[in-house]
């Protein structure tokens, strides 16, 4: 078994070697980056977090009517804080439902476990500890499913990889079975771009912690204020991008991996994607399924989605 240290040197090499230069933003959670995006969700430029509480909130009633007949396991990707999805689970009929959070975080699972049960002492709350993408075969049970995976987390993904993954969940699910999916819609470019580049910073410190991770993890030594954060949005293919920028011409030596990596002035590493979503998109990625869209919420001003897609 190759451990996670191992698995994360081996990208590092694989990203920095690579004429464009890249680095996941899945090694972006570690306890550091995961406090940091509580923070963005709460920054008045990412629109997101706001945009969906309110569909939930407004709409989480005509939600749960959708699924009011018998017993249904709600599993719940990266839970998170659970804020959003409490607005969702208090409309439904304790009696009928189980909560199945999923999270790569113990510390978030217990937090979550914690939370419910003071907000909704009645739920039944069985928390997962893992990686969802590795566990999605252990969703393979009789029991009737709505699978939630809000906060557009498939936006990080590649058409590709949400193809590939929504047809991994398609096949664990039984005939009947629901995804509830919150995306983040096209729009304007002076909307989109501030939300992944705000005022305060603080994106950028999500984004460079990375490199902080690799400096703590793998005996990296990057010195972080010669690179910088930069965010880009194209508005025609609805994607925005992040990237580290390097400030000058440098190398760094990676102890793990026993190699020193160079750097140009203003070379890029790409580090997220951030795919922004209409309908068309989705019936792509969705091709080759049995799901159908079958409902869709909107907040007012149109900027954010959540559709239930139906096997
Ligand atoms: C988790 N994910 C949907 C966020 C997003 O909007 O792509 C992560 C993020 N990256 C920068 N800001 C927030």
């Amino acid at each position: 078994m190759i451990s996670e240290k191992t698995l994360f040197a081996q990208h590092v090499e694989k990203g920095l070697s690579d004429d464009k230069k890249f680095l996941s933003s899945m090694y972006f959670y570690d306890k550091k980056g995961e406090a940091l995006f509580r923070q963005i969700m709460k920054l008045d430029e990412y629109y997101l977090t706001d945009c969906e509480m309110e569909i939930l909130q407004s709409q989480g009633k005509n939600i749960a009517e959708i699924f009011d007949d018998g017993e249904l396991e709600i599993i719940e990707l990266g839970a998170g804080d659970g804020i959003k999805t409490k607005e969702l689970l208090r409309n439904f009929d304790f009696n009928q439902i189980t909560y199945r959070p999923i999270d790569i975080s113990q510390q978030a699972i217990i937090d979550i476990t914690d939370k419910m049960n003071e907000w909704l002492p009645a739920l039944k709350v069985k928390g997962i500890c893992g990686d969802y993408f590795k566990m999605i075969k252990d969703f393979k049970t009789d029991k009737r499913k709505l699978i939630l995976f809000l906060g557009s987390n498939l936006g990080n993904m590649t058409d590709e990889q949400a193809k590939g993954f929504i047809g991994q969940l398609h096949h664990v699910m039984n005939s009947g079975d629901s995804i509830l999916l919150g995306l983040d819609l096209i729009k304007s470019e002076n909307i989109v771009l501030p939300a992944y580049s705000d005022n305060k910073g603080i994106t950028a410190e999500f984004n460079l912690n990375l490199l902080h991770r690799i400096n703590k993890e793998l005996g990296g030594n990057f010195k972080l204020k010669d690179f910088s954060h930069l965010a880009t949005y194209n508005e025609k293919e609805g994607i925005a991008k992040s990237y580290i920028k390097s400030s000058k011409n440098q190398s760094v030596y990676i102890e793990e991996v026993d190699k020193e990596f160079h750097f140009k002035k203003d070379e890029l590493i790409h580090t997220e994607v951030s795919r922004k979503y209409d309908l068309d998109i989705i019936r792509n990625i969705i091709e080759g399924t049995s799901f159908q869209l079958k409902h869709q919420f909107t907040d007012h001003k149109h900027y954010f989605t959540d559709l239930i897609l139906t096997k």
